[in-house]
């Protein structure tokens, strides 16, 4: 259980994240400026705290001490410790390959994971206690979570918030709502977010099939908020991002390398032709838990767009809302020239820290936010075997991605 403490009305918190050296438990330097109208959710990490936006509540949650050395350990702390021990047998009775940021990925369930965030799937699949009302923000990487993360953020609380002075602003949509896969997974106690405010809205790059059928079954009421992309411009975005995590004991991962890799399904959370399929095939079946949407459909009609996204997330946009111009200032706020050029998503702005090894800068979630920046890296035999990949494995599917093809 988390413990209450009163935030003050303008707080220096130190960085977001499951902070500091896992060894030292030393804090990172950079300090985030809290406004008084935003309140924050502390949730447990061993060596610190990861905050998110939290509306409407004036106290934020600290976790209670780790168990001392005096008191017996629960449980779930006992089965906790256990975990490094089952992720490392399951590790070795899977399948590896190459990995884009570390050395190895792993088949698990017919995707490539981490090892990281393997443990993090087995920690959702014991501990993650979804919620009726809960939506996920669901996507392969670098299809549009930052986006969609912001504008999901703006449309749930735009009734608290004035467009000028809105915590986005602040924050950036990182700290719009929790990363599920990581974040607050690798720590000790396990964090539970009893205290997001419903609805509880949380971000996840997992296939649909890994989940755990709380989450994804049918009969469970929770909503998936789905965002995909030309995977080209995918491939692009996820190498240039991997290449700035790559660890630096390791050489380079050309782009002919990752090009192959990616092609042959091998990217972490790929392949990504099964992810796209397996939330597609869901959200046909039930339209009313899995809202589809697509980047290249979201840049050209945003407002069409979001206006879909509101409707399922149960908060329309009323007649009055679209006349007084709510639906444009929301597209406004999250446009990618707007976040990109925000101080905290710039240099020294700030940064996420999803693990010990892995720590990204705010700013490095945006890049050039356009369609078709493929066409500066593949030759049209590699944008031909891509896109025949493609329509090879969404064939009879229904699904079109609308895919840009001139070179
Ligand atoms: P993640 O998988 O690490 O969460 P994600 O946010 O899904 O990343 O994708 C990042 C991509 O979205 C980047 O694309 P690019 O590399 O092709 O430029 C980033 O620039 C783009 N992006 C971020 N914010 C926005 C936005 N507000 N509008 C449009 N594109 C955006």
């Amino acid at each position: 259980m988390a413990s209450q403490v009163t935030c003050e009305q303008r707080l220096n918190v130190r960085w977001l994240g499951c902070d500091g050296d896992a060894n030292t438990g030393k804090d990172d330097e950079s300090e985030v400026n809290v406004a008084a109208t935003v309140h924050f959710l502390t949730v447990c990490c061993s060596n610190g705290m990861s905050t998110y936006l939290v509306p409407d509540q004036n106290t934020c949650h600290q976790p209670t001490s780790i168990t001392g050395e005096n008191q017996i350990p629960t449980e779930e702390e006992q089965a906790y410790k256990k975990l490094d021990e089952k992720l490392k047998g399951l590790l070795a009775t899977l399948p590896k390959d190459k990995g884009w940021r570390s050395a190895n990925i792993y088949l698990h369930e017919g995707f490539w994971l981490s090892p990281q965030v393997i443990k993090g799937l087995l920690m959702i699949n014991n501990y993650f206690h979804a919620q009726s009302t809960d939506i996920f923000l669901a996507a392969f990487m670098k299809c549009g979570t930052t986006w969609l993360k912001a504008l999901m953020f703006a449309t749930a609380n735009r009734h608290r918030y004035s467009f000028s002075d809105h915590p986005l602003r602040r924050n950036g949509p990182q700290s719009a709502f929790p990363f599920l896969d990581t974040h607050i997974f690798l720590d000790y106690p396990i964090t539970k977010f009893e205290h997001l405010p419903s609805p509880r809205m949380f971000a996840t790059h997992f296939a649909h099939s890994l989940l755990p059928t709380s989450m994804s079954s049918p009969s469970s009421t929770c909503k998936f908020v789905y965002v995909c992309r030309d995977p080209k411009d995918a491939l692009i975005s996820k190498w240039h991002f991997m290449s700035k995590l790559r660890s630096k004991e390791l050489p380079p991962l050309s782009f002919n390398e990752a090009y192959e890799l990616f092609c042959n399904g091998v990217s972490e959370y790929g392949p990504f032709w099964d992810h796209v399929l397996g939330y597609w095939k869901a959200s046909q079946e039930s339209p009313e838990k899995i809202l589809f949407l697509k980047y290249e459909d979201m840049k050209k009609e945003p407002s069409v767009e979001l206006k879909k996204l509101a409707a399922f997330m149960g908060m329309p946009f009323s007649a009055e809302e679209e006349k007084g111009g709510v639906v444009g200032e929301i597209v406004k706020l999250c446009s990618f020239e707007n976040l990109s050029n925000l101080e905290v998503n710039n240099e020294g702005g700030g940064a996420q820290k999803f693990t010990a090894q892995v720590v990204v800068e705010n700013r490095d979630f945006f890049r050039k936010g356009k369609v078709g920046d493929w066409k500066n890296y593949l030759t049209e035999e590699m944008r031909e075997r891509i896109d025949s990949i493609t329509e090879t494995m969404f064939k009879n599917s229904g699904l079109t991605l609308g895919l840009t093809k001139e070179a």
